[in-house]
């Protein structure tokens, strides 16, 4: 599927298995690995991503850094930090719209086509599912519209219950036709 002008699509599956210039990881500060979408990315790059990430960490939350995509068959993976959600007062949403906003800058820095983002932060950091759905979609939104980079934004879905949810939500919002 496809959205305005093409750039913003909807995928469900394992974002290691896309073929697209850069997949966004849900990092920690630390850029030390973990579980999730970020222990996927690992594992599909390789032993050798540590110790790239180990040359541009620290990363604070909602922030963002770049390393080559190694074995994996995108050539960057993002390492994004989102926020650990507490009460929801305590700056969540600003730094989850930083966390996609920063990404998105990282690659028009490095002109970068194509961008591929998992659920920034709702595993783990439990962020609630709707909230984080919204954010990600109107800040990719917010990015088309004053950029022309990447070309092509991809939201991977992990799971039927997301990509509904991303599917309804950018309808709602006027981002998704069929392609
Ligand atoms: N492809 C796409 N999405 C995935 C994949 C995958 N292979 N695997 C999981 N997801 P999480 P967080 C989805 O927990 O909440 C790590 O340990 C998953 O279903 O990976 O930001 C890091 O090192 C969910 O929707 O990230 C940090 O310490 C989304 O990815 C911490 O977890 C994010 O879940 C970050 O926590």
């Amino acid at each position: 599927m496809s959205g305005i002008a093409g750039r913003i699509r909807l995928v469900t599956g394992d974002i290691t298995t896309l073929d697209v210039q850069a997949v966004v990881t849900a990092a920690n500060k630390g850029l030390r690995g973990g579980g999730g979408v970020d222990g996927a990315v690992h594992r599909a790059a390789g032993p050798e991503l540590l110790h790239a990430c180990r040359a541009v960490a620290p990363c604070p939350t909602g922030q963002s850094r770049l390393t080559p995509g190694l074995a994996l068959a995108a050539d960057w993976v993002i390492h994004t930090v989102g926020p650990i959600y507490r009460d929801g007062n305590s700056g969540e949403a600003e730094l989850l719209a930083s966390a996609y906003w920063t990404a998105l800058a990282l690659a028009v820095e490095h002109s970068i086509d194509g961008v591929a983002f998992p659920c920034i932060s709702t595993g783990v950091y439990g962020y609630p599912a709707d909230a984080a759905c919204d954010i990600a979609i109107e800040s990719v939104h917010r990015w088309v519209q004053t950029s022309n980079l990447p070309r092509v934004i991809i939201f991977c879905c992990f799971g039927d219950a997301d990509f509904q949810r991303y599917e309804s939500r950018l309808r709602q919002v006027g981002l998704l036709s069929e392609a």
